[in-house]
């Protein structure tokens, strides 16, 4: 995913100080003093150009961008933001060059261009400052986007969902790559989280959501909404995770409630509801399992392998 490259993007005091410092180390090799502090201006704002540009261009343009990391970038972000700050760093970009440009033609004619030299750096700096706020916010979503799970498209994703604290992540832990965190209480996991287990020279996703309550999608938190999406838009297979010993803290009946309204949301995604902590309660007519004894874990495992198989990502896979 290309979200992982977005390189550092400096602020507007960092972007000035290292124009600044190369076009003084660029002066100090000249022997031609005549134009020299025209050339300097030259230099700054050559390289206030290039960064700015450089800091867009490597930001992702957010247009071909899935269904579903559009929902998550703007539960944690805003996708508006960003564009609007991008749109706000390429004005500074070309404004910087226009002042620059300018200053330094008059420069040619004009006797003192030390004065004219101070006025143009201090233009550009202004220029640099007014855009200080986008820059340090696209920061700050560089470093959230590089820490969104790398969910694709090609493979088969199982979701795992349910009411907080029924023990999602513990499942995940046990079958996949992932290493979650695991409390015993609600609302532990915060973000989506990917784990991958193999199978033969494949390997399917298995996704840890956060947990999700009964309640009107209005009124669900931004936590909530991120497994609201998973389930909507990257999953096969729905692993409907059940705690019938309610050491959750919430009711059976509560969680089947919620299991109604996921079910009319997802369509025809398969879905496998399990039910979790069978050595505290079991539940008749549903698979079992205990993910702190084991017990059952590798028959919810079979389940899941099987969807695979009758998946069209399965066939798509195996003919490669
Ligand atoms: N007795 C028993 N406890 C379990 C079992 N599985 C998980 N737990 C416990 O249940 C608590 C919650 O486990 P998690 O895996 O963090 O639950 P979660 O569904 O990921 O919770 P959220 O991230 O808050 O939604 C922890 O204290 C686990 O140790 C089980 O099979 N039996
Ligand atoms: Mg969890």
């Amino acid at each position: 995913m290309e979200f992982e490259k977005i390189p550092t993007v400096p602020t507007a005091e960092e972007i000035l100080d290292r124009s600044l410092g190369r076009a003084s180390a660029a002066k100090k090799l000249k022997r031609n003093k005549d134009h020299v502090n025209e050339e300097f201006i030259r230099s700054v704002y050559s390289s206030v150009y290039d960064k700015l540009n450089d800091v867009v261009s490597k930001f992702p343009s957010f247009d071909h961008i899935s269904p579903f990391y559009m929902d998550i970038v703007n539960i944690l972000l805003s996708v508006d933001k960003i564009r609007k700050s991008l749109g706000a760093i390429q004005w500074a970009a070309s404004q910087s060059r226009v002042v620059g440009r300018t200053y330094a033609r008059r420069m040619r004619s004009e006797e003192d261009t030390a004065e004219l030299r101070k006025q143009a750096t201090a233009r550009i700096a202004s220029i640099l400052y007014q855009v200080d706020s986008d820059l340090r916010y696209l920061n700050e979503t560089r470093n959230i986007l590089r820490k969104l799970p790398d969910i694709r498209e090609e493979e088969f994703t199982v979701v795992v969902a349910g009411y907080p604290n029924v023990g999602k992540s513990s499942f995940i832990a046990l079958v996949s790559s992932a290493k979650p965190e695991i409390a015993g209480y609600a609302f532990t996991t915060k973000r989506i989280m990917v784990g991958h287990h193999p199978v033969g020279r494949e390997r399917i996703q298995i996704v840890d959501t956060p947990g999700i309550l009964d309640r009107p999608h209005e009124k669900r938190n931004d936590v909530e909404n991120q497994a609201v999406t998973a389930i909507k838009n990257v999953s096969d297979l729905i692993l409907f995770m059940v705690d019938a010993s309610e050491t959750c803290g919430y009711s059976v009946g509560e969680q089947f409630g919620l299991l109604e309204n996921l079910r009319s949301i997802i369509e025809d995604t398969p879905l496998i509801v399990v039910v979790n902590k069978s050595d505290v309660l079991e539940l008749e007519g549903y698979p079992n399992m205990s993910t702190s004894t084991r017990e059952g874990v590798s028959d919810v495992m079979k389940m899941i392998l099987k969807e695979r198989e009758s998946s069209p990502k399965s066939r798509r896979q195996d003919i490669r």
